[in-house]
């Protein structure tokens, strides 16, 4: 199997390029399903331990129903298969240029939440134009066992958010094991009392918001991803769930820009243009880097084959 590992703003992202079980040709959410049931191993072998780390994002390619797009991508964590995700957007097209497969410019790529665009500005800085996000509910409490109620939105940008704006623990780097103990009770909460999509979607994702570290940023954001790691990146279908949720309240205008900054540091720039129905189409620009271009062997007297699985 042969794979190129970038990182988005610190959160990596590791394309397979070949080697990896045929999911046939249907549309891109049944080639999903597909590979979160029949190929669950598979795809939890390339992210996990040893050969994968915590915070890893798998990107499979497979070829696109749409022939206007230059591929289909199917994103996913050890958690959890997803139906978009930006940093790995971003880290695709870094990719994809860094092969010689695109070039500066536009190109449409099918996810299973459907088709994104991305401008290459150059060999790093990269705009995706996700799908349009939309905020479900406003000031929703959740009751959270041992840590009191919990109070926040609940938007969709590809994936599904609970976003919680002021954080009850300072969204600084020190206190990255509370809130994820915090976000992984809340999403465990969330769950149990059904409070997500319009039609049952579960919550996967939960944001807190802070003050910036600098003044030119409009939050910094602590994003807990299914796997229960944190994102290092500020989280691009996180930023489109935000952008829904800010212009939905007013506090954001169409075209306006603003920097998101994420836990550790690093930031995107974000704006939207009002959907065609009623949401938002978010633009996140970021910067990738490729760190390496590899093959992984999956060795069949490996006792670690599938993982580190515990
Ligand atoms: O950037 O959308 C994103 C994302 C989702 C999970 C990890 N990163």
């Amino acid at each position: 199997m042969h794979v190129i590992d970038s990182h988005t703003a610190g959160e990596p992202t590791r394309v397979i390029l070949d080697g990896f079980p045929d999911l046939g040709s249907g549309p891109l959410s049944e080639r999903a399903a597909l590979l979160a049931t029949r190929f669950y191993d598979d795809y939890r072998a390339v992210v996990l331990e040893p050969r994968g780390q915590v915070a890893m994002v798998g990107a499979l390619l497979v070829p696109p129903v749409d022939p206007t797009c230059v591929t289909g991508v199917i994103y996913f964590d050890v958690g959890a298969v997803l139906g978009m995700c930006g940093h790995g957007t971003i880290g695709l097209a870094v990719t994809l240029y860094h092969m010689g497969r695109i070039g500066t410019g536009l190109h449409r790529i099918e996810t299973p939440a459907g088709v994104v665009t991305v401008d290459v500005q150059d060999e790093s800085t990269v705009t995706v134009t996700n799908i349009e996000s939309r905020r479900v509910a406003v000031g929703v409490t959740v009751e959270v066992p041992e840590f009191g109620p919990m109070t926040g939105d609940v938007a969709y940008g590809g994936n599904w958010f609970f976003l919680v704006d002021p954080s009850p623990i300072p969204v600084i780097p020190e206190n990255i094991r509370q809130l994820t103990d915090l976000a992984v009770a809340t999403r465990t909460a969330l769950n149990a009392q059904k409070i997500g999509g319009e039609n049952g979607e579960p919550v996967d994702h939960v944001i807190f918001y802070g003050p910036a570290g600098d003044a030119a940023a409009h939050s910094r954001n602590f994003v807990l991803c299914p796997d229960d790691a944190y994102d290092r990146s500020p989280c691009g279908t996180g930023c489109s769930a935000r952008l829904a949720c800010l212009a939905a309240a007013g506090q954001l205008g169409e075209g306006q820009e603003i920097v998101q900054e994420s836990i550790i540091g690093s930031t995107y720039r974000l704006s939207y243009r009002a959907g065609h129905k009623g949401g938002v189409i978010p633009s996140i620009t970021g910067q990738a880097y490729v760190m390496s271009v590899a093959e992984l062997v999956f060795h069949p007297n490996d006792p670690f084959r599938n993982g580190i699985i515990l």
